[in-house]
This record gives structure tokens, C-alpha cells and sequence, in this order.
């Protein structure tokens, strides 16, 4: 039968995502229900209404997307589960929970649960990056990754992608601007993952989530893997370049027809027209673009792979990921 929905967080920049992508992929809508803060209560959207989230909203949903925050996830995805909703949570609220399945349908669907409850969705580097990863693994158990983002605006929200454009408009123009979302000038700029920093070990809060979740997504509890998470002017697609050393030497052409033929991945590794992954061809596509796939010279060993990666953040990164899920477990 069609789903009661709801979407929490649907004024925000993954929840209109989702919205299409419930849409554009046909996903058995009986009833949908748009759900955000008081500051939202009665926008239209698309013909619905948006509603203050709250207690009583989750009466007779079968199945709740959460992207408002790992507080509204707290307060709420508890309360719509114990209701007998399936929730796809696209907070970090849950994703390290052990009795919480985190997943990417096409690398670990084997670990999404059989009935109703919470099921978290990656964060959008994790997402992007285990898309390659994942398939890789055919050609020998992967030992450690080093990874380096380019992440976009769309990440930290809609606010943060209009800061992008404004800030952009206003430099070119010659005017100041000062920066309310983002802690630093974004135009014709880069900087450190806005994500507050471990005094100790010098990591942000990005960086630790996105080693933890892939040694979960991966099966990997001990994989060596460091990330540098960077925030670069573009607006909705992330990218990474990532050194992937495994337990065997490996060949380039060898991933190149794995990663040729692994759903939601797409090979862009032209080398004779320098053409590789980039965020603008990423932007608005479902499949993750992959190419500078060449062996690691600084492995004497010929154990290590480099690539690089560019996903759309909306969507593999966050609503397409969580549709795929609530696919799986709504039949
Ligand atoms: P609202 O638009 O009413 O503020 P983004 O990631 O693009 O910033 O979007 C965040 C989403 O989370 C928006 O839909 C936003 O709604 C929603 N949201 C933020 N805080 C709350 C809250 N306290 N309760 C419910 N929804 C919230
Ligand atoms: C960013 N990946 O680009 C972050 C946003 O863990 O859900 C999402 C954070 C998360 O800033």
C-alpha cells in the first residue's frame, strides 16, 4: 500500500530535495506531510502546507524523514518510531548508535533492519566517498584511506548557500560583506571545515564523524583513515580526493572496471581530454562521478589506489540516500 510521509526539516535545503525525490522516483504516497519550525507554520509548498513539527505529528506516518538537526532528531525520531513509523534519519544523531543500522543501500543493505524503527542516513562525505569504496573491496580488503574534501555551500544549509551567492554578488560588485552563516569569507575563498575543532587531537567534528561512520558502513571497526574536511565556494556537490591503500597490490585497470560497472557510480576519467570528476557536471545527478584513478607512487608496494570523487550533496549526500533506504524497507 501507499505511505503516510512526512518530511521534518522540509523548508531546508535537503528536505525540498526530498520532496522531488519522492516524486521524480514515483515512492507509493498516500498522504505527505511537510513539517519544519514555528517560523515556517503555513508556507505552501508544492500544495502543502508546512506544519510546526511537534508531538502529535507523527499520528498514522509510516514513514518520517528527519533532516532538521541532530536536536529535532533527538526530540522527535524516538517518539514517530515508537508510533510505528519507519524513520530515516539524516542527522548525526543516531549513526553511531549500535543498535542503529547507518547505511548506503548499494554498499551495506545487509545491515538495514526488518521492521519498522530508526535507520540513520550517512553524512554526505561518508555517503559520497563509500559509493567507490564500497565496490572496491573486490579487488582486496582495504587497510587505510586518505581523504581531503571539497565540500560544498549546500552542506551547512540553505542560509549557507545564499551566503555563497550574496557574498560572491557583493565582491564583485565592490561591496563589504559580512559573513552571519559561515565563520569566514566565502567568495574566491576556502577554509576549514566549519565544524568545531578537538583541542587534543587537532580533528573537527566533521572529520571524526566521517572516519567513524566509514569504519561502520564498511564493516572496517579498525581501518587506518584520516580525513581533512575543506569548504570551497561551490554550491551543491561535494568532492574528495582519497589514497585507498589495500591489503595486496592492485591495479588501476582493475577498479576502473570494477568502478565501471557499480550501480549509482559513474567513470569520468578522461585523461587525454583532462577531463575528471568536477562539482558542476555532479550537480543534479543521482550517480557519484570517479575518475583520476591511478596507482599511489608513494607506495613503493603498489598496494595503493588515488581517485577522485565528485557527488551531488542534496542528493547521494542526503535525500537520495534516504529515499533508497525507505524503498528497501517499504514494500
Ligand atoms: P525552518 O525553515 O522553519 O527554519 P537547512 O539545512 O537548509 O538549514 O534546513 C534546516 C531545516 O530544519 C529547515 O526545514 C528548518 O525549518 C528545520 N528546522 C530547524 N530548526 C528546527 C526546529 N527547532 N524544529 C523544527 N524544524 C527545524
Ligand atoms: C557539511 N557534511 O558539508 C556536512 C553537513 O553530519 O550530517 C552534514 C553534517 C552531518 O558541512
Amino acid at each position: 500500500r501507499a505511505a503516510n510521509v512526512a518530511i521534518v526539516g522540509a523548508t531546508g535545503a535537503v528536505g525540498v530535495e526530498l520532496i522531488g525525490c519522492l516524486e521524480r522516483r514515483g515512492f507509493p504516497t498516500a498522504s505527505l506531510r511537510l513539517l519544519a519550525s514555528e517560523r515556517s507554520a503555513g508556507r505552501r509548498i508544492g500544495g502543502h502546507v508546512v506544519e510546526a513539527v511537534s508531538m502529535d505529528a507523527f499520528a498514522g506516518v509510516d514513514v518520517a524523514f528527519f533532516s532538521a538537526g541532530a536536536g529535532v532528531s533527538r526530540a522527535y525520531a524516538p517518539l514517530a518510531a515508537a508510533q510505528g513509523a519507519l524513520v530515516v534519519d539524516n542527522s548525526s544523531a543516531f549513526r553511531m548508535d549500535p543498535n542503529v543500522a547507518l547505511v548506503v543501500p548499494e554498499v551495506n543493505a545487509a545491515d538495514l533492519p526488518a521492521g519498522p524503527g530508526i535507520v540513520a542516513n550517512p553524512n554526505c562525505v561518508t555517503a559520497v566517498s563509500v559509493m567507490a569504496l564500497g565496490p572496491l573491496r573486490a579487488l582486496g580488503g582495504i587497510v587505510r584511506v586518505i581523504g581531503a574534501t571539497y565540500q560544498s555551500a549546500s552542506g551547512a544549509g540553505a542560509a549557507a548557500m545564499d551566503e555563497l551567492t550574496a557574498s560572491t554578488a557583493a565582491q564583485l560588485a565592490g561591496e563589504a560583506f559580512a559573513p552571519k552563516v559561515l565563520p569566514h569569507p566565502y567568495a574566491f575563498n576556502l577554509f576549514s571545515h566549519n565544524a568545531a575543532v578537538d583541542p587534543e587531537t587537532g580533528y573537527n567534528g566533521e572529520e571524526e564523524k566521517v572516519m567513524a561512520e566509514h569504519r561502520k558502513i564498511l564493516g572496517l571497526p579498525d581501518l587506518r583513515i584520516s580525513f581533512t574536511c575543506v569548504r570551497v565556494p561551490v554550491l551543491r556537490a561535494h568532492s574528495m580526493a582519497l589514497s585507498v591503500e589495500f591489503d595486496r597490490p592492485v591495479s588501476p585497470s582493475a577498479a576502473r572496471e570494477i568502478l565501471a560497472e557499480a550501480p549509482g557510480v559513474r567513470l569520468v576519467d578522461d585523461r587525454a581530454a583532462n577531463h575528471f570528476p568536477m562539482p558542476v557536471e555532479a550537480s543534479g545527478e543521482d550517480d557519484v562521478l570517479v575518475g583520476r584513478i591511478r596507482q599511489d607512487l608513494s607506495d613503493p608496494e603498489g598496494k595503493t589506489l588515488a581517485l577522485f570523487l565528485s557527488g551531488d550533496q542534496l542528493l547521494r549526500g542526503a535525500a537520495l540516500n534516504a529515499v533508497l533506504i525507505a524503498e528497501r524497507l517499504w514494500r
